[in-house]
């Protein structure tokens, strides 16, 4: 998208509100014309994102992937989706910045300052799977409100940071914690300071893995801005909504934590299959954990055209939240027979795997390639959408390309 479509997408009132105050004369603008004082806000250079990426809502800023440019074994700035639920926080200090542990379930309260977190822990580097739990949430019918996501809001990239699990034990928890809950820096886009855009976390057993990291850089540089500069939880494997950006303040609950999002529809699904559209009682809402086996063909792009008599090479990434992906399949006959993939293993638990291989097509005609992963448990990607849910979670249906062979 260029920068005129990103501004006929934009209402006046959605350009004052970047703005921070009214276009005085605003109805005389022509409707193609993007106000000079919007320039900074071209989110594709304020994130220093590809051109091809894909704004799905400007306030609060989601942008998503598509699948061809996930191609990278791990996933650069460029292309990586951005998710957020309120307003980036502005004047951002890192040599003032703190990290406070508290909640019911500490000892005693604990700040650390980002420097002490930086030297006081051994540091971890491990690529993590972040996927947001509302990926694929387009196709389902009746539609979810949120952001359309189509299979782009997922990516891998090195986190490098402390162990949460250090920190923790640095502070002294007790043992009735269950819950660990995070509160950032970002604001509500009510503009009220009382509320918290979100407030999610993990139970403390996810909380206490090798992998979850309190994290300060992203692929050996600080982490972008839009991706919680200075300091973000990274629980790879769980829905990205787990991971906090721009953390303050960690509490270790002694209650499954109740923050902003942790109730309702919001990052929950119904306990047992329901009817398309059914209304669920909230004592049969779920809170989602590991995120379910999923792949991506990145390459080629959908629509390819290819030779007939030649080969097409397929590649892409499968992931399976806290799983490894066992097996990975491809059909071109809409799901009859499957063939198998080359499979690598993770580079560590909760990295996506890449896979590969060539697919010969046995006439000329329309195809697709279809692909299907399967976790360590047997558990296979569904051909068609799985279980409908009122926020339209979890959508881990294959995913296929369009291939013509001429
Ligand atoms: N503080 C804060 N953390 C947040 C969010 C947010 O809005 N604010 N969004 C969450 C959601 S829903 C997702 S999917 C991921 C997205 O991470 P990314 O923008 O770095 O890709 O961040 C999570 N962490
Ligand atoms: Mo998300």
């Amino acid at each position: 998208m260029d920068r005129r479509d990103f501004s006929q997408k934009l209402s006046l009132a959605a350009m004052a509100s970047i703005l921070g105050t009214e276009i005085v004369f605003g109805n005389q603008m022509p409707s193609t014309y993007l106000p000079l004082g919007l320039q900074d806000s071209d989110p594709f250079k304020l994130f220093k994102k590809d051109g091809e990426m894909e704004v799905l809502n400007n306030r609060p800023w989601n942008i998503e992937a598509k699948a061809h440019l996930l191609n990278d074994k791990i996933t650069p700035n460029k292309f990586m989706f951005i998710r957020n639920n309120g307003k980036i926080p502005e004047n951002i200090d890192p040599s003032t910045w703190t990290l406070t542990i508290d909640g019911e379930s500490v000892n005693r309260k604990k700040t650390y300052t980002l420097s002490e977190l930086k030297t006081k822990f051994p540091q971890y580097t491990y690529q993590l799977t972040l996927e947001c739990g509302g990926n694929g949430r387009s196709e389902f019918n009746p539609p979810a409100k949120g952001n359309q996501w189509t299979v782009g809001a997922v990516s891998c990239a090195n986190w490098t940071g402390v162990r949460l699990r250090d920190i923790l034990e640095d502070v002294g928890i007790k043992s009735n914690a269950v819950y660990i809950g995070y509160h950032a820096a970002d604001t509500h886009l009510s503009g009220d300071p009382n509320k918290e855009p979100i407030s999610r976390g993990v139970p403390i057993s996810k909380a206490m893995q090798d992998e979850t990291l309190v994290a300060f850089s992203m692929n050996g540089e600080d982490i972008p801005i839009a991706h919680g500069f200075p300091l973000r939880l990274v629980c790879g494997g769980w829905p990205a909504s787990t991971s906090g950006k721009w953390i303050t303040r960690l509490s270790v609950r002694d209650v499954v934590h109740d923050g902003a999002k942790m109730g309702g529809t919001s990052y929950r699904v119904p306990c047992e299959t329901v009817a398309p559209g059914s209304k669920v009682e909230d004592s049969n809402m779920c809170i989602i954990e590991s995120m379910p086996v999923k792949s991506l063909i990145t390459y080629p792009k959908s629509g390819a055209l290819l030779k007939e008599g030649k080969v097409l090479k397929i590649n892409g990434h499968a992931w399976a939240g806290e799983l490894e992906v066992s097996k990975m399949e491809f059909s071109i006959d809409f799901g009859s027979t499957w063939q198998h993939c080359t499979l690598e293993k993770p580079t560590n638990r909760l990295a996506w795997q890449h896979f590969d291989t060539s697919v010969s097509f046995p006439k000329k005609g329309y195809y697709e390639v279809w692909a299907r992963a399967t976790d360590s448990n047997g558990k296979s990607q569904p051909m068609v959408l799985p279980g409908w849910n009122p926020k339209g979670y979890l959508n881990n249906a294959c995913h296929r390309i369009a291939v013509k062979v001429v």
